[in-house]
């Protein structure tokens, strides 16, 4: 068994949802932060059976769409205070979706 962990863009999350429900898969949704734009995104745990792998993945390719986002670097108020130009916003692709399958060591339900 693997447990697929997929961090989706929020505005794809919905679609994947019901994507991956109506394909029978069983999924928990945690609402998360990512840790560089600082902006909610979605973590989606998903328990399959090995050779479900592929099919989940191939719906989060499916429903998960890379977007270009501008990021305004954060200086220390110290520099800040002391910069004599203007940062320029940063531009980063985010997505389509990060996704890490891990083993299941031992699945219960009690
Ligand atoms: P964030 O950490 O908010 O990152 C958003 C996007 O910013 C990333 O998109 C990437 O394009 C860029 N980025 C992240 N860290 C960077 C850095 N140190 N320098 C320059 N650019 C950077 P994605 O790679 O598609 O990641 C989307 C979200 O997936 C991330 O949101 C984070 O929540 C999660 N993620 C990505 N890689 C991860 C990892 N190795 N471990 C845990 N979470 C991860």
């Amino acid at each position: 068994m693997k447990l697929i962990v997929a961090i989706v863009q929020d505005v794809d999350a919905g679609r994947v949802l019901d994507a991956l429900m109506t394909e029978g898969y069983r999924t928990t949704k945690i609402s998360s932060t990512g840790g560089f734009l600082v902006r909610g995104n979605t973590t989606i745990l998903i328990g399959v059976q090995d050779e479900q792998v592929d099919p989940v993945l191939d719906v989060l390719r499916k429903h998960c769409e890379a977007r270009r986002e501008f990021v305004s670097p954060v200086l220390p108020l110290s520099e800040a205070a002391s910069a004599h130009h203007w940062v320029q916003p940063m531009e980063v692709e985010v997505g389509g979706a990060t996704v890490f399958v891990l083993d299941v060591e031992r699945f219960e339900q009690v």
